[in-house]
């Protein structure tokens, strides 16, 4: 059993690691060593991001944590929302408002505008002082409209590649199985298990 903390304050981030890693892993969250504000994400791109994240977790617990940074890039956004993606509609990880937004500005650029997107992830794993990151994506693109209540964020509008419904339909295994969080914390716990 490996224990470990995930500087995440999102819980649909949580329960999807605690799926991907299995029961192997223990993982402790911010909150359990009394930080309960808001980690700052000041950085201008998502590696920076899940750095800070990590960081500020490491240097007030001395414990081995890992965080992630996730954006969702539109093509015919110019890679929109990206790494203001938790952000998009206002300062309160707002998900319905960010969805809403999200649809407006691309029916702004008219019906045969491309669909095309993608989620990013990078993982950052603190280990004994030490840095090292992971990246996962999966291609998709955005639904006309919501559709399902699974999952969390921008899951209602996003279809994976070669699917017809979206990652709020399939739920939470078939998601964990082709995702961008997926893809970087299982080579976060490969990693993990070279290193043993
Ligand atoms: P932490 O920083 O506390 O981990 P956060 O929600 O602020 O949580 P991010 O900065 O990585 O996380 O957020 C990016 C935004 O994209 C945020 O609104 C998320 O809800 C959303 N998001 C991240 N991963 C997602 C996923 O797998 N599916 C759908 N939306 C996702």
């Amino acid at each position: 059993m490996r224990r470990i903390i995930f500087a995440t304050g999102n819980k649909g981030k949580l329960r999807e690691a605690a799926g991907i890693l299995g029961p192997e892993y223990e993982l402790l969250t911010p909150e359990d060593f009394g930080i309960t504000e808001d980690i700052p994400e000041t950085g201008e791109t998502l590696a920076e991001n899940s750095l800070q994240k990590a960081r500020y977790v490491y240097e007030r617990t001395g414990l081995d944590c890992f965080a992630d940074d996730t954006g969702l890039e539109v093509d015919c956004l110019d890679g929109a929302p990206g790494v203001h993606s938790a952000r998009y509609a206002s300062d309160g990880h707002d998900f319905d408002a960010n969805i809403a937004k999200l649809l407006k500005e691309m029916s702004l650029k008219g019906p045969d505008a491309p669909r095309s997107a993608r989620f990013r992830c990078v993982v950052t794993l603190i280990l004994s002082g030490e840095v090292f990151q992971f990246d996962g994506r999966m291609e998709g693109s955005i639904a006309a409209e919501r559709v399902g209540t699974k999952g969390f964020g921008y899951d209602p509008v996003f279809l994976p590649a070669g699917q017809t419904r979206t990652l709020a339909e399939t739920g939470e295994e078939m998601k964990n199985r082709i995702s961008h969080r997926g893809q970087s914390l299982r080579a976060m716990a490969a990693f993990l298990e070279n290193r043993k």
